[in-house]
């Protein structure tokens, strides 16, 4: 996307949610911090200004997050009124969303606000913009142009957004800007402390012992550069560990050193391996991803593939090795 293009999209976006009076505002299935931190931090806002919202996501919100404002009321059941316009947050494309696709493909607007470089731009105003470490970022300077105030609850659902995009402040996508934003959080009444404990640090017994199994199940190649884990629907069982169990595992493979490339592989409820990559910055594994089907940034993306684990966990394999050959090729020596 153009920087004019850019432009002229956040001008139509402002323009858009400071007189929208009725939204329906969804984020991507599996949702995340960024995901979640946005639609609150989007609808708190309408709402300030007297607007009409339904929070949507087709999949229930993680434990960890249902201390963000308001998370109380994120639904998977469309309402029966019709909004004046969709809101689609931190999605790479209207798919993103899942069964709630048809409820958003036929409204009268669509306003897409995301920062994924693999985005495949929907909608009729597309505020896309890859430089932005979260999509909490965005939102973060829309909604000081609309002049909403800045209210100690939508700090709180802003802060949650671009701690956890950015791992912390500790990946490549974390800015001067994305710190700058989460400092002017702080001010409005985030408290860095309490959402970093209620986010990282309250992990139940059942999520644990799933920890506990993928690290058991540690399997690393390429020269020590991949490491991968597998989680079939049986460890779920014996775990009695929820998908949203999962959160947070793959970090612990990226942290071992060396790792360029983090892989966990994940057996779904529909004979599906959910797939989630990660790198250390060398190597683009949205690009990855993406010819896998799937999508993300340079250092954190995920995809879908049909299979059991050991044939899917093969075929990404091979995928990543090709790329860390190219990468290699293209390093100066
Ligand atoms: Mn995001």
């Amino acid at each position: 996307m153009s920087n004019r293009n850019l432009t002229t999209a956040r001008n139509q976006a402002v323009e858009l949610l400071s007189t929208v009076e009725s939204a329906f505002v969804a984020t991507h299935v599996r949702p995340d911090g960024d995901a979640l931190g946005c639609l609150l931090a989007v609808c708190l806002a309408l709402e300030a200004r007297g607007c009409r919202v339904c929070r949507l996501c087709a999949d229930p919100v993680p434990d960890n997050y249902r201390f963000l404002p308001s998370a109380d009321r994120v639904t998977a059941e469309v309402p029966d009124w019709r909004p004046q316009v969709g809101i689609v947050v931190d999605c790479d494309g209207l798919a993103r969303v899942g069964p709630l696709e048809s409820a958003f493909s036929d409204l009268p607007q669509l306003l897409d606000i995301d920062h994924h470089a693999t985005d495949q731009a929907f909608g009729d105003i597309r505020v896309v913009d890859p430089t932005a470490g979260a999509t909490g970022e965005i939102i973060y300077t829309l909604l000081r142009r609309v002049g909403v105030r800045l209210t100690a609850d939508i700090a709180t659902c802003l802060y949650a957004a671009i701690l956890t995009d950015t791992g912390r402040f500790g990946y490549t996508n974390a800015t001067a800007r994305s710190l700058m934003i989460a400092s002017r959080l702080v001010r409005a009444g985030a408290d860095p402390h309490e959402i970093t404990r209620k986010v990282y640090e309250e992990r139940s017994i059942a999520a644990t012992h799933l920890l506990g199994v993928a690290l058991s199940r540690l399997v690393v190649d390429c020269n020590d550069e991949v490491v991968s884990s597998t989680l079939t629907l049986a460890d779920f069982a014996r775990a009695g560990a929820k998908a949203t169990d999962t959160e947070g595992i793959i970090d612990h493979l990226r942290a071992i050193g060396g790792t360029r490339v983090a892989l966990l592989f994940v057996e779904t409820e529909d004979d599906q391996v959910r797939v989630s990559l990660r790198s250390d910055g060398t190597l683009d594994v949205g690009q990855v991803a993406l010819s896998l089907g799937g999508g993300g940034h340079v250092g954190a993306a995920g995809c879908n593939i049909a299979g059991s684990a050991e044939t899917v966990r093969q075929r990404v394999l091979s995928a990543v090795r090709e790329s860390l050959v190219k990468a290699r090729l293209n390093e100066p020596h």
